[in-house]
């Protein structure tokens, strides 16, 4: 079979550049190894930036995010027993975030290839990928996998790696070819899904001696939590209560006041922590695009909507290239999407730094982080900072 742009892996990235490149008249195939309902239900990102839900929104598939995406123009940050709130209206320029969980962004996005005749492979097997060092015109770059037993083989101009940290496309190029540059943190998060109305209209990110502790939320009947935790923390030895009591403690306001409402949890799990970058984001047609290139500490919330700033910008240099044979874009496109991914590289290490116990004995370093924390809360440029990088910067101007 041919295609113009082979993507592996249909999570945000794939679809979303499938979405893209198909709005501007390119051909594209996904191969994806789990099925649908795996990749729907997997429990993952939950913050949109402004950036994020326009691109959706302006693109056609913004429709259930506009009536059930909760937008946020703040986040508070708890320590000492108070809270202080980063008010975005007054930070950044009434940018804002939209609380819309990955589940439906992907759901949404399936929807609209399928509708729109887009070719998915599902639960593909034995995926690997070929012919893409060579960047001539004569190149014929080739995916090739087995779906429903039956061998496949896509040839195609260009290749999209879309296929996560754990993919196969990163570990096809070449050795030496590419410079991996990562921080491995010594916590994790367990985090929870709770059928329990949030306890605050806006997320908040406490600081507390026992450890870091997030609330967040899914919907007005859904809340999402999480606690720091050892990196290989045994999920078996947390049962609810015991969950639930570490939230209390961490998320406790001095004078009481504040309660934090419990539910039933439909969903626990611990993720590890890792900032994560390989340069160049590109091997002659192979181009890497989200997950697959980089990972944040997710304490930042960037790591959909990173996927979504790569595939933005290698969709516009596809289009270029098919539309008048301009080289440049693409051949620029990792230089492109770096610039933007090491300031959020940079910022969730910032907010992993500023809110997390990292040497419980250190008491100067406890010390600094909350001297930290009332600086950012208290000084008008410092909360203008966390909050134009939490609604997201700008997208980097194509080169
Ligand atoms: P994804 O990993 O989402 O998608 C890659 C796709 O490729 C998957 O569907 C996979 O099945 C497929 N694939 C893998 N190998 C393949 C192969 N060989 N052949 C074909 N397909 C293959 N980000 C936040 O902003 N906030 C969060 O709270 C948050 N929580 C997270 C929790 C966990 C456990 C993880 C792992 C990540 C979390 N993230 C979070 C980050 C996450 O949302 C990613 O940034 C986002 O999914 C990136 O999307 P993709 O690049 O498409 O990668
Ligand atoms: C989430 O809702 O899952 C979430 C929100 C903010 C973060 C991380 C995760 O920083």
């Amino acid at each position: 079979m041919r295609t113009q742009v082979g993507i592996v892996g249909g999570g945000p990235a794939g679809l979303l550049l499938s979405h893209l490149l198909h709005l501007r008249g390119i051909e594209s195939v996904v191969v994806e190894a789990r099925s649908r309902q795996y990749v729907e239900d997997r429990v993952r990102a939950g913050v949109l930036e402004q950036g994020t839900a326009d691109l959706l929104t302006e693109t056609g598939v913004g429709d259930r995010l506009k009536r059930e995406g909760m937008v946020h123009y703040g986040v508070e940050l708890r320590f000492g027993g108070r809270g202080h709130r980063i008010d975005f209206k007054e930070s950044a320029g009434g940018r804002a975030i939209v609380v819309y969980p990955q589940n439906k962004v992907v759901a949404d996005l399936f929807d609209a290839r399928l509708a729109a005749g887009g070719r998915i492979f599902f639960e593909a097997d034995d995926v690997s990928v070929h012919d893409f060092g060579d960047a001539s015109a004569q190149a014929r770059p080739k995916i090739r996998f087995r779906a429903s037993g039956q061998p496949q083989e896509i040839e195609c101009d260009f290749i999209a790696g879309c296929d996560g940290f754990h993919g196969i496309c990163r570990p096809s190029i070449p050795g030496g070819a590419l410079t991996v540059f990562e921080r491995i943190y010594p916590f994790g998060w367990l985090g929870i899904l709770a059928e329990a109305p949030p306890s605050s209209d806006e997320l908040i990110y406490a600081y507390h001696e026992r450890g870091f502790a997030l609330l967040s939320m899914r919907s007005p009947e859904i809340s999402r939590l999480y606690i720091q935790c050892t990196p290989d923390e045994d999920i078996s030895k947390w049962p609810d209560d015991r969950i639930w009591q570490e939230l209390h403690t961490r998320l406790a306001t001095a004078d009481g006041k504040w309660k934090l409402t419990e539910g039933p949890i439909v969903q626990k799990g611990v993720t590890g922590m890792r900032s994560f970058v390989v340069e160049p984001m590109q091997y002659g047609r192979l181009f890497l695009a989200g997950d697959a290139a980089h990972i944040v500490p997710p304490t930042g919330a960037k790591g959909l909507n990173l996927a979504a700033s790569d595939v933005l910008v290698l969709s516009r240099a596809l289009a270029e290239f098919y539309a008048s044979g301009r080289k440049d874009l693409i051949e620029n496109y990792s230089k492109t999407c770096l610039r933007r991914i090491w300031k959020a590289q940079r910022f969730s290490w910032w907010m992993t730094s500023m809110l997390h116990l990292f040497d419980a004995d250190n008491a100067f370093d406890r010390r600094r982080q909350i001297a930290e924390l009332d600086y950012v809360t208290s000084s008008r440029a410092a909360s203008q900072t966390l909050a134009e990088n939490y609604v997201g910067l700008p997208m980097e101007p194509v080169n």
